[in-house]
């Protein structure tokens, strides 16, 4: 496999390191964390392969090795489902005892027809097709020697299929997630209210195996993870199947749609290339954008989660409200850009953006995701301000989020204000995006 040079190797950034530093740095953890076929987000934390984990990866990755970008993708797509769902995790069954729930979990008779390979039944937000387009831009000769987009394009269609045939649970033009874990932002206070109801007494026995690599206070609760639990039981036991039972969590998220959006957007260039109609995905697209404008929410100034049991808006600001910003015709895109300037987000000049209104009572700038800053959430806010033309926020944040990737060996997540590492260290996602940053902006002097 051969690692080719980042376009961008020569300023300077704030912290002083030369932006090479954050490239060798970065492509170590690439490697460290390569298996042979994919790239664990973590290991010891997450030793399998997540969904929208290795997308992001894959966005990095392109700079330094396209061919792995694409393996890294196309592996993903080995645990699809007859339905076309593309799974939350592909397990390495080797490694079951390390991480619950693991494949044992998944394994049941009533899931017919069984998995191609062990997986979990839920899914992860679909940045895939998105992914999949910048990967093959990074090496257009690379990818079509390669077959790259003809062979991955159907996958990529069945995916959105299943999406929008079998979760539009709320008959909006929206997809429904149907557990914390399926919006990839798991514990975020968004899921608070829904998650109240519902029984957090499973059969199976609650192993933590994540607590030998993390702190508590840096994970879900043991309350929140007994509903876990009980809701992915309850799921598999009904064989995953999406028109039955639909009573407990189910929910429509700001980022799930908005990435369904930008990457049915890609789908149409990708088609272009294999042979196939664009016009279908960009109808599509524009309709996905379109749904997405009944989450918003005109008093807290951007988009919120709805509550689908219930009939009901979440009202709460989370970063995931502030992503649509990735789509060039956002109605509310003036609206949403003042929110993130404003007292509940950057007012008070954090270095990246928090994962939850820094107003609330109960934000918590350390915990997982009710507070504390993640890279491949400040990632999408700075791809969202440069789609609007915001290139100085989006400067300043990619500087901070470049020098506080390196400075703490590639962290899980930060204090938004301080800095201070938390979670996993070496995470992939922190590498791959850290990396993509400083090939699109590295040349762009940060501020001091
Ligand atoms: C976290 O989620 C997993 C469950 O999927 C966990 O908490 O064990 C989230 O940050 C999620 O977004 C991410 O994909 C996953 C692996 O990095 O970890």
């Amino acid at each position: 496999m051969s690692w080719h040079p980042v376009r961008t190797m020569s300023a300077a950034t704030s912290s002083g390191r030369t932006p090479s530093d954050l490239t060798s740095a970065a492509v170590r953890v690439l490697e460290r964390n390569w298996t042979g076929s994919h790239t664990l987000p973590a290991t010891g934390l997450y030793p399998h392969q997540w969904s929208w984990d290795s997308a992001f990866i894959a966005v990095g990755l392109r700079h330094v090795a396209p061919a792995r970008a694409q393996q890294e993708l196309e592996s993903l797509t080995r645990g699809q489902w007859a339905d076309g769902r593309i799974p939350q995790i592909v397990y390495d069954v080797r490694r079951d005892d390390d991480y619950a729930p693991g494949a044992s979990f998944w394994a049941s008779p009533r899931i017919d027809p069984p998995p191609p390979v062990p997986t979990a039944g839920l899914v992860q937000p679909p940045n895939h097709a998105w992914a999949a387009w910048l990967v093959h831009q990074a090496d257009t000769a690379a990818s079509v020697a390669r077959g790259f987009l003809p062979r991955l394009y159907p996958r990529l269609v069945a995916w959105h299929e299943y999406l929008r045939t079998r979760r539009d649970h709320g008959g909006r033009g929206l997809a429904s997630v149907i557990h914390p874990w399926e919006s990839g932002m798991d514990n975020l206070p968004l899921w608070d209210g829904a998650l109240a109801p519902v029984p957090g007494t499973p059969t199976t026995v609650l192993g933590r195996p994540d607590l030998q690599h993390a702190d508590l206070t840096e994970r879900p609760s043991q309350k929140e993870y007994g509903k876990y639990f009980w809701l992915a039981e309850h799921y598999r036991d009904r064989g995953c199947d999406d028109t039955d039972g639909l009573d407990r969590f189910v929910a429509e998220d700001p980022t799930f749609n908005t990435l369904w959006a930008a990457s049915e957007e890609a789908l149409a260039r990708i088609a272009e290339v294999a042979g196939a109609d664009p016009e279908p995905h960009l109808a599509r697209a524009a309709a996905i954008t379109a749904a997405l404008e009944s989450l918003y929410d005109d008093r807290l100034g951007l988009y919120v989660a709805h509550d689908v049991v219930r009939d009901e808006p979440i009202r709460k600001a989370t970063v995931s409200g502030l992503t649509p910003l990735l789509l060039a015709d956002l109605p509310h895109a003036e609206q949403v850009l003042a929110t993130l300037d404003g007292p509940r987000f950057l007012g008070d000049d954090p270095l990246m953006v928090p994962s939850y209104d820094v107003t609330a009572d109960d934000f918590r700038p350390s915990q997982y995701w009710r507070g504390p800053a993640w890279f491949n959430m400040t990632w999408l806010v700075v791809q969202g301000l440069r789609r609007h033309g915001r290139t100085g926020t989006a400067d300043a944040l990619s500087a901070h989020t470049r020098r506080l990737a390196v400075e703490h060996g590639f962290p899980e997540y930060v204090h938004p204000f301080t800095g201070a590492p938390h979670g996993a260290r070496s995470f992939s996602w922190t590498a791959a995006l850290a990396l993509d940053l400083e090939a699109s902006d590295g040349g762009v002097a940060g501020p001091a």
